[in-house]
């Protein structure tokens, strides 16, 4: 989320009634809500937004976050718990600023917090955090994953155990100044700049059995059109923007994201974890606020969407984290959400 624009919808703000969903707490600003069922509970892993007073550029600059605060509910509509403060940038030897939207996984008795940050030298990096116990406290590890780069990390485990790291974010994400493994403080602030050419890819690298690293080396996420090519820089209704998550329904690997400047969440699918995905469509239509950031889980045999939006602050950087149902539809598609009543 980058942009210093604001979206008209904005002007709904503290009108409970145009809202699909109300916040899950108020107590504080939260975004970007990773969800996973961990010991029998719902934990949300977010963003933790605040007022820092940095001013808004489109960089993204005023989402200036500086820790982790972890929820959980016993149930969809059950109370939910703010655990306190999980991690802080100043106990991550290697951070600069801004830690953005994390994720979180299991394996062998260890949880894993997994986060963006910029590094002392203001290029993101993928960061990870370890606890006995899914609320955290987190301990960071003294150094990024190395190879990582960009934002917004979702992890997935298949059926087999394997991890994979889905991660990447355009424009104030940075993922277009990367190229051969190297980053370009001089690169495009936005897209990358060849219109009729494949669009910027999320990334993929499956994770090492400590999960502290990547296994291989990086690969692109591609999104093809149902004639089977590559969606396009120009299509910024479809292209991939930022804040991918990976879940897995009927056997097939569901690959959503966030397409940024256009506001929507999208779906492509495919029969592998690497893809290449076939976009399927928008499957949720712009929140207020400038853009949304989700994760999808199944619980008891029901299938729900977090978000965010803006209804508490009526500002971009102000953002909390919302829950709904989310349905699959008989041909494969997801149900579209409309968050907004109309
Ligand atoms: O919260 C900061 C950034 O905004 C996230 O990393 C993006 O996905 C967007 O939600």
């Amino acid at each position: 989320n980058n942009s210093g624009k604001t979206a008209q919808t904005d002007s709904l703000k503290q009108d409970t009634s145009k809202f699909l969903t109300q916040p899950l707490i108020s107590n504080i600003y939260t975004a970007d809500p990773s969800a996973h069922v961990f010991e029998g509970k719902i934990y949300i892993y977010p963003s933790h937004d605040i007022e820092a007073g940095t001013p808004e550029n489109d960089n993204g600059d005023h989402f200036d976050m500086r820790d982790y605060r972890i929820l959980s509910m016993d149930s969809v509509n059950g109370k939910v718990t703010d655990h306190g403060v999980a991690l802080d940038i100043k106990d991550i030897p290697w951070a600069g600023r801004q830690l953005w939207a994390p994720d979180a996984a299991y394996k062998n008795g260890t949880y894993y917090l997994y986060f963006p940050v910029k590094d002392k030298n203001d290029v993101f990096r993928i960061g990870v955090a370890t606890s006995k116990t899914p609320a955290g406290p987190f301990k960071a590890e003294p150094q990024p994953i190395k190879g990582s780069f960009s934002i917004d990390p979702a992890v997935f485990t298949d059926d087999d155990g394997t991890s994979y790291m889905y991660f990447g974010g355009i424009w104030g994400g940075q993922l277009q100044r990367w190229k051969d493994g190297k980053y370009d403080a001089n690169g495009s602030k936005t897209d990358s700049q060849k219109e009729d050419e494949p669009a910027l890819t999320a990334k993929i690298a499956k994770l090492s059995n400590d999960m502290l690293s990547f296994a291989e080396p990086v690969k692109d996420v591609i999104i093809l059109d149902k004639e089977g090519k590559p969606l396009l820089t120009k299509d910024h209704d479809r292209r991939f923007f930022e804040g991918a998550w990976m879940h897995k329904y009927n056997g097939k690997y569901y690959f959503t994201y966030s397409t940024g400047d256009t506001h929507f969440l999208a779906s492509a699918v495919s029969d592998n974890p690497y893809g290449p995905f076939t976009y399927q469509g928008t499957f949720m239509e712009p929140v207020q606020g400038w853009t949304t950031h989700h994760s999808i889980i199944e619980v008891k045999g029901k299938w729900y969407i977090f978000y965010h939006d803006t209804q508490l602050s009526g500002k971009t950087h102000l953002r909390n984290v919302k829950v709904t149902e989310l349905t699959h539809n008989a041909d494969g598609t997801i149900g579209l959400i409309k968050p907004l009543k109309k």
